[in-house]
């Protein structure tokens, strides 16, 4: 088999590319063929070596489908001790993304050029794992300790300019980096440049409290997990210490992070939200419509954070309320969102002015005439959806694809009122929806596969992870929260109160408990839809009974101050012993009899739920796989990561 990384001399320039696509992971064959270059470079007439790669990226990071199986020479630490150890200048050209492993290797050559476009970074952190080949201790050689920090802790890539402020690149390249890169090393050859190893440099001067400062900040900020706390220690063993203890450090607690369950379940999700792009029986040449043109239906939160969502990425929106006076609600949300954004840095002035000038309103249905998406954003009332989508089936041009945002309705009788139902499709955003991640494509019975097709790469377009989901009363992530929702209600009246069931269920990594979820989205939504019912479909009364008196006591959840929680000015939730009165009234009415329960239980029964009703969701075909209802609570419902998902924990909690 051919080697993945060819080696080419250019004059007294070394050139050594990696080829493995889709993005240069750092392979075995990919190590191996690297360390050849480098070695057999050390006796030929090369003055300096370049490793770039082809395709479209720099080295993407080590490559994940190897972790967890037994490891295979060499290492990358030691391959990249290798590389640096080259008595011939190392020169790395980066173009795309030079992450993790990759970056590594970059830090590992002596000298880092990119193009402006390049990022570079160090997201080992997302996969609950920490940079385990000298990402912990050449980053602060070259940055600084706080910038390092900064750097590995987030996890998140810079810009190559970015990193030339901080001293992790040297040089932007301009135009071909193939040729401007031999170019430079041919330069750096003239002058005699030194080999100028990173792990050599001395540490930048550093304040010593600033390690338990971040240690401090990130028990804040990532409540529970290890990889951050151990990212802190490998920085400042090596930045007070040498750079082989460092090395050493980081080697024992990279392998711990690697067999920890959170670093399992992240990389599960990883993988899970990649699967969870491909739609099975849809070919892959499937031809996607051009989307140019969007409009969007109601300008409330939802329908706002949407058409943000969309001008954010470039594409011309047209907002649609019924009058002058909601249009112009509407476009002040959006308005206050951006200057929002650039209030806390997200944005620039000059961003935010472009997105919003893409963001147009009317309240005229005419103005869809051109579009090539709609998404219909109004309120949960079936009738009013079917009319609304008579009125695109009139108005909108021949293969203009017509979505609707909503959360529980039937997509196919939505579709039925259209003369086109194959060109009708679910976008179930989250809110607030230029925020949240997730995105559930509702595939009804006739949607047409170049419609599916085509949403799921928009979707990718506009930074979301979309999920398929079949049609049913709540879709996947709705239809689990009922019987995550009622278990809570029943364990209130068994005996639990609403700040146990919260705080354990955020003490075990929930972003936020189910009853300060129910008290943000307001308790008056789910009541006035179960006044709708008769007393049969209502269901248990244990399920709903605590909500409905709170609500017919005023108490809606935040937006009127108390519902399971009073709340402050600053919208913190304070428990109210009024609400522990009513629910004992209510626990005896209903026949319930209470009892001591403990936080394990409260896990275990509201965990259980959710896995139950997934497992269903999965029987009867309404998600493609396990995975993808993995994907849609971690990515729309603050499931942590680092359990990889409800299916995963259940899988291996057996
Ligand atoms: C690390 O480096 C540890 C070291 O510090 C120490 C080691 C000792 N490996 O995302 P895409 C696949 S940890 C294997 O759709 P994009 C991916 O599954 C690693 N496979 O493309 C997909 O496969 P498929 C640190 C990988 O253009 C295909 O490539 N690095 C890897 O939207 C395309 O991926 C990272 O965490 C990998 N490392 O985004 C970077 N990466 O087509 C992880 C991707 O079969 N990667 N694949 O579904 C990314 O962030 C994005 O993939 C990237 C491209 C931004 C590079």
């Amino acid at each position: 088999m051919s080697s993945p990384v060819s080696y080419e001399l250019e004059g007294n320039i070394g050139v050594i590319t990696v080829d493995n696509p889709p993005v240069n992971a750092l392979s075995q064959p990919v190590r191996q063929g690297l360390l050849d270059a480098v070695t057999a470079a050390q006796a030929d007439g090369s003055e300096a070596l370049v490793i770039l790669c082809a395709g479209r990226t720099f080295i993407a990071g080590a490559d994940i489908t190897e972790f967890g199986k037994p490891l295979k020479s060499p290492w990358l630490p030691e391959l990249l001790a290798a590389i640096e150890a080259s008595e011939k200048r190392v020169i790395a050209a980066i173009h795309g993304t030079a992450l993790g492993g990759g970056f590594e290797t970059a830090l590992s050559a002596h000298y880092r050029c990119a193009v402006a476009t390049a990022k570079i970074g160090l997201p080992e952190i997302k996969l609950g794992l920490l940079p385990g080949a000298g990402g912990t201790q050449r980053t602060p050689r070259l940055a600084g300790v706080q910038a390092a920090l900064e750097l590995i802790t987030s996890g998140t890539p810079i810009a190559a300019e970015e990193g030339q402020a901080i001293g992790l690149i040297d040089r932007i390249i301009e135009g071909d980096l193939r040729e401007g890169a031999i170019a430079w090393a041919r330069d750096l050859a003239a002058s005699d440049a030194p080999v100028r190893r990173s792990s050599e440099q001395p540490v930048p001067e550093f304040d010593p409290g600033i390690f338990d400062a971040w240690r401090a900040e990130l028990a804040k900020r990532a409540r529970g997990q290890i990889a951050p706390e151990h990212i802190v220690t490998c920085v400042e063993v090596g930045a007070t210490t040498s750079f082989a203890e460092g090395m050493a450090k980081e080697r024992e607690l990279f392998m711990e992070c690697m067999d920890s369950p959170q670093s399992a379940g992240m990389r599960h999700i990883f993988f899970a939200e990649r699967t969870a792009a491909k739609v099975e029986g849809l070919a892959k040449d499937t031809p996607q419509r051009t989307i140019a043109k969007v409009g969007i239906i109601g300008g409330g939160t939802m329908g706002g954070g949407i058409a943000m969502s969309f001008a954010n990425a470039g594409f011309d929106v047209t907002l649609i309320e019924v009058d002058d006076e909601a249009l112009k609600r509407g476009l002040g949300i959006i308005e206050r969102n951006y200057a929002g954004s650039v209030k806390r840095g997200k944005l620039s002035e000059s961003d935010a002015a472009g997105h919003r000038a893409r963001i147009a309103g009317s309240t005229d249905y005419a103005s869809l005439a051109d579009v090539d998406l709609v998404v219909e954003a109004v309120f949960e009332d079936p009738e009013l959806k079917k009319t609304i989508f008579k009125k695109l089936d009139d108005t909108c041009k021949t293969g203009a694809i017509l979505a609707t945002n909503t959360s529980y309705q039937d997509v196919d009788a939505i579709a039925a009122v259209t003369g086109r139902p194959q060109d009708v499709i679910g976008m179930h955003f989250f809110s607030p929806a230029h925020i949240m991640k997730l995105l559930e494509v509702v595939r009804g019975a006739k949607t047409a596969d170049d419609v599916l097709s085509t949403v799921m790469g928009l979707a990718k377009k506009i930074g979301k992870v979309p999920v398929v989901s079949g049609v049913c009363y709540g879709f996947i992530g709705n239809r689990m929260l009922k019987p995550y929702g009622e278990t809570a209600q029943l364990m209130l009246l068994e005996g639990a109160s609403p700040e146990q069931i919260d705080n354990a269920m955020e003490a075990w990594g929930m972003a936020m408990g189910p009853l300060r979820v129910f008290d943000l989205a307001g308790l008056d939504v789910g009541y006035k839809a179960r006044q709708a019912l008769s007393d049969a479909e209502k269901g248990d009364p244990k399920s709903y009974r605590v909500p409905d008196l709170l609500v017919e006591l005023g108490r809606m959840g935040q937006k009127s101050g108390a519902g399971f929680y009073s709340y402050d000015e600053n919208r913190r939730a304070i428990p109210d012993p009024a609400v522990d009165k009513l629910i004992e009234i209510a626990a005896e009415d209903l026949g319930v009899e209470r009892r001591t329960i403990t936080d394990e239980e409260i896990v275990d029964r509201l965990i259980s739920a959710l896995v139950n009703e997934g497992r269903k969701i999965l029987d009867e075909g309404i998600a493609q796989r396990s995975s993808d209802i993995d994907v849609v609570y971690v990515y729309g419902y603050g499931f942590p990561a680092s359990r990889g998902g409800p299916m995963f924990y259940a899988d291996n909690k057996g």
